[in-house]
């Protein structure tokens, strides 16, 4: 299916070309599903990666939760991560200024050279969009910010003063790709739909399909109903890679995601 025909409204008012990629992918795909590779070693990234690639479009890494972490090994993840046609999305939460998260994006990790996409906070400042874009351009790369305008665990303090004002900063800067929505709560994502218009992504963490509480503070809602609410792409973490069969997991994921995005 054309991604226009599939994203309609999303794909015309788009203007930045990593998020029209990031819905070609989808599309070929046929899955909305960023897998949240929360994995501590490299046979096991690896091994999550060959089982459930097929079935999704974004792979979200921490970087440093990797015990046995090395530079070569990582090239190698990214290598087959981009063959399984996948944008890679370091959810890095960046929150300095500017100056520094640029320098951020490279040292020893140097997430400048394979991330796609990043996640910021815009505690500091605008300024932090721009040290990011630049390090992708030092690098010479394209990449995309994702903002944390909410997020999805209990007691955070993104309130609703707060994701009004990241939304108004970041819908009119190009540097920003989209931004983060509680994904456990449909509601949310909606009112959060609503401030941003068709122009930017939004991604939603919190969802799996055991609704409720999950771990130290996570919450998790459907993700069926947060796509049908405005999310363009479910990060699931435990609900695939916690899953008995992750490839199963990850493609009921994926049909699901895909089957809400053409009703709505
Ligand atoms: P889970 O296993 O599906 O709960 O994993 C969720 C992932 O999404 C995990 O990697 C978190 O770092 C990430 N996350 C989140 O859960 N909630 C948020 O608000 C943000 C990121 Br931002």
């Amino acid at each position: 299916m054309e991604a226009s025909a599939a994203w309609k409204m999303r794909w015309q008012a788009s203007t930045l070309p990593m998020a029209k990629t990031f819905m070609e992918v989808a599309c070929r795909k046929k899955s909305l599903v960023c897998l949240a590779a929360d994995k501590y070693t490299m046979a096991e990234l690896f091994d999550l990666l060959n089982s459930v690639g097929s079935s999704i479009a974004a792979l979200k890494t921490h970087v440093d939760l990797i015990d046995d972490w090395s530079k070569d090994e990582w090239n190698q993840f990214c290598t087959l991560a981009h063959e399984m046609d996948l944008l890679i999305f370091e959810d890095r939460k960046f929150a300095d200024i500017g100056k520094i998260s640029r320098r951020q994006m490279g040292g020893i990790y140097n997430i400048g050279e394979w991330s796609d996409l990043v996640t910021a906070h815009l505690i500091s400042g605008p300024d932090i969009v721009d040290g990011l874009q630049k390090a992708w351009s030092d690098a010479g790369r394209e990449g995309g910010v994702l903002l944390l305008a909410q997020m999805s665990s209990r007691g955070n303090l993104l309130g609703p003063n707060y994701t009004s004002t990241v939304v108004e900063a970041g819908r009119v800067h190009p540097g920003v790709f989209g931004f983060i929505g509680n994904g456990s709560n449909a509601n949310s994502v909606r009112e959060l739909r609503t401030m941003v218009g068709d122009g930017k992504m939004i991604w939603t963490p919190g969802v799996n399909l055991a609704t409720g509480d999950g771990e130290m503070g996570q919450r998790y809602g459907d993700p069926y109903e947060a796509v049908m609410a405005g999310s363009d792409c479910i990060i699931v973490g435990s609900g695939i890679h916690g899953a008995s069969d992750p490839a199963a997991a990850a493609a009921a994921y994926a049909e699901l995601s895909w089957k809400a995005l053409l009703e709505r």
